[in-house]
């Protein structure tokens, strides 16, 4: 076989995702004499690079990215050890981590693929990376580069951090600091210091290719690295060693000192629960409603911990009555953290007080997993009875409470692990469907006891891997698909429940979801094709709106600033907002069916007084755009 057929089937089997044919094609191409880096580099790596580009472009989704990956892996077993190291010593070493606070791996393992592609030693530190490990790496490894992800904006202030103690420590100029991940822009990788960013996985390991080539040979030795030091002296002596403040609890307590004087002089004519049924009918209302995903956040009003928040029942109630009260808002949504079942499984959960918890330690195998029975104790339980207790609290100031928890595909991904689950589905699909079975029960039991006994307004379940990147309609249409039509639908009906969705992500699948007969849609925009990006309100209202209440778009992270310009700010949008929105339903012959929201939960250490400018502006200026505009 020539070399150029040898490195095409290795392309090839990596666009197939087939293991075998790439174990194969790697051991024919070392038969052959076929130089091993070439192999991978031309052969293997270009396969991922084609699978990456289909992807990029909407016509391959995760699971084929995840299983080319694997197939890559297999081939270059095989064709590593043959590699000539060339007379620095090996392949350069490439820190990869997620940091500290964030569990998301799906893009960090895409990136750890390219780059490996790409020849170079990817040592993977996981997920939730406490920072100080990515320094110690480095230096343990002489690392060319360190790469950190985060999804999430409450944890992008981790990487600075990293940056700032690899300055102290004299290494930073020693090699490539490269953050990346949906939030992370260009401006903020020059703000933090760091040397590159990217969009995507490819993009990644070109900016990492040309930033480690300018990287001096000794950048490692010891003057190299007492010049380093002196030279960020002065830098990190000029920055801001503010200490740490609960600006949560600070923001709550002016909030609560002003609220006598402030929100009952609202020209309110309706109570929460009249204007969000009102709207929900499309039916005159005096205002829009206004409901920020404000879940975590709320514990500061009562006080308590975010620990407490999410697993005892009363401080859940007490937060859910207090934050729907000082935030004055329309509606509840109680997201208190998507690992609920997970915990119940017997996944391990990690509860910090500034983040949204997360799950980390995955059940080994799904055959350990064994469908728990709700009872006192549980997570579940603590949950039906949380909303129980807030559904009957929030009667006294007339408000709907809409109980949330996570949908089977998400529950089994916070079992296993999402990257784990995602490949299987296509590698071993009947597990995974096993697996969504037991899922799938205790939800269902779960949705049961929640209409049954904690009777909240509405129950929305959270399905997020409907959203544009990860599963396709068909992929997903076979797994959680196939469970909310054939059995979550009914059972709303059954209680005769409108279905409520919130998505945790863009609005994507819309005929799809249509199909389940939904009725609320929450979902979170991105600007600028930012992951794909999803559609507006102009787009869902325009096609969808009169089946469907959409609520969501504003940026939860636009709540993290509380200057007075981002203050100032927060008015201007949200009066925007109003008006564009109010405009929009009026053109598709509509009046009031939208909420204004944040579609994912505001970071649980944000301030408070941000919200608060948000939803009083509402209540202050809404009536007045609603005259103006719908009349
Ligand atoms: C899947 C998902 C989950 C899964 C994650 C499973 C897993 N193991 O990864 C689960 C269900 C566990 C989850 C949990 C949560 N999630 Co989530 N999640 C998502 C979702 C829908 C997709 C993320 C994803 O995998 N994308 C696909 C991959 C391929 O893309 P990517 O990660 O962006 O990576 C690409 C690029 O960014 C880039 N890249 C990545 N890393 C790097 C590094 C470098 C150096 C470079 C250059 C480039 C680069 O290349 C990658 C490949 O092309 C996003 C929404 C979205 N559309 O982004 C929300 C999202 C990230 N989640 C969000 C939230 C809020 C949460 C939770 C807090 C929810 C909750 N309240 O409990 C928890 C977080 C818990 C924690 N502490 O970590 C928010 C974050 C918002 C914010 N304020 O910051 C998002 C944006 C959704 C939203 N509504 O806005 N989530």
């Amino acid at each position: 076989m020539a070399t150029e057929e040898i490195l095409n089937a290795l392309a090839n089997a990596v666009v197939e995702g087939d293991d075998d044919l790439a174990e194969e094609f790697a051991q024919k191409a070392l038969d052959e004499g076929v130089d091993a880096y070439e192999a991978i580099v031309d052969g293997l790596a270009k396969g991922m690079n084609i699978v990456s580009d289909q992807y990029e472009k909407g016509e391959a989704f995760v699971p084929s990215l995840l299983l080319a990956a694997d197939a890559m892996y297999a081939g270059m077993e095989i064709l590593t050890p043959y590699m000539k190291v060339d007379a620095s010593g090996g392949p350069q070493n490439v820190i990869i981590g997620t940091v500290e606070g964030d569990v998301h791996d799906i893009g960090k393992n895409l990136v750890k693929t390219m780059i490996t592609a790409a020849g170079y030693n990817a040592i993977d530190l996981g997920v939730d990376v406490p920072l100080g490990k990515f320094i110690e790496a480095a230096k343990e490894n002489k690392a060319a580069a360190i790469s950190m992800s985060t999804l999430m904006t409450t944890t992008m202030g981790g990487m600075e951090k990293v940056v700032e103690q690899l300055q102290e420590e004299g290494i930073r100029d020693s090699l490539v600091v490269m953050v990346g991940g949906a939030p992370i822009s260009r401006e903020f990788a020059e703000s933090i210091g760091a040397d590159g960013t990217a969009r995507d996985a490819s993009g990644a390991v070109e900016t990492l290719s040309s930033l480690i080539s300018s990287l001096p040979a000794d950048a490692w030795n010891d003057s190299a690295v007492v010049a380093s030091k002196m030279k960020y002296k002065e830098i990190l002596a000029k920055k801001d060693t503010k200490e740490e403040i609960d600006i949560g609890l600070i923001t709550a307590e002016k909030i609560l000192a002003e609220y006598d004087s402030v929100v009952p002089k609202f020209n309110e004519t309706m109570t929460k629960k009249e204007r969000f049924v009102a709207a929900f009918q499309d039916k005159k209302v005096d205002r829009l409603p206004v409901a920020p995903l404000i879940c975590g956040l709320s514990r500061k009003f009562v006080p308590c911990t975010y620990a407490d928040y999410s697993t005892k029942a009363e401080k859940y109630a007490a937060s859910v009555v207090a934050g729907t009260k000082y935030f004055n808002i329309d509606n509840f949504v109680g997201l208190t953290d998507l690992c609920v079942v997970a915990s119940d499984f017997g996944t391990t959960i990690r509860i910090p007080e500034e983040d949204t918890p997360a799950a980390t330690g995955h059940l080994e195998d799904y055959e350990a997993m064994e469908v728990p029975e709700i009872k006192e104790g549980t997570r579940a339980y603590n949950l039906i009875q949380g909303n129980k207790l807030a559904t009957e609290k929030s009667k006294e100031i007339d408000a709907p409470v809409t109980a949330l928890f996570e949908g089977p595909m998400v529950a089994l991904t916070q079992i296993m692990g999402a990257t784990r689950v995602l490949s299987d589905l296509k590698t071993n699909p009947e597990v995974v469907l096993k697996g969504l079975e037991k899922t799938t029960e205790y939800c269902k039991e779960m949705a049961k006891m929640m209409f049954e006994e904690a009777q909240p307004d509405n129950l929305c379940l959270v399905t997020l891997w409907t959203n544009n990147v990860i599963l396709s309609a068909d992929e997903y249409m076979k797994t959680e698909g196939k469970a909310m039509q054939n059995i979550f639908a009914p059972l709303y009906k059954e209680y005769n429940k409108p279905m409520v969705i919130h998505s945790c992500a863009d609005a994507p699948h819309w005929d799809l979801i249509k199909k389940w007969d939904t009725k609320y849609y929450s979902y979170t925009f991105y600007p600028e094709q930012v992951n794909k990006g999803s559609k507006d309100h102009r787009y869902l209202i325009e096609n969808y709106g009169k089946d469907v209440m959409f609520g969501g778009e504003v940026s939860p992270v636009t709540f993290m600033d509380n200057s007075p310009e981002n203050i100032e700010k927060i008015r201007n949008d949200t009066i925007a907002l109003q008006e564009s929105v109010l405009n929009t339903l009026k053109e598709n012959g509509m009046q009031s069916k939208y909420v204004i929201s944040t579609g994912c939960e505001v970071p649980p250490r944000g301030p408070c007084d941000t919200v608060a400018t948000q939803t009083y502006t509402v209540a202050q200026k809404g009536p007045e755009l609603f005259k103006k505009i719908i009349g």
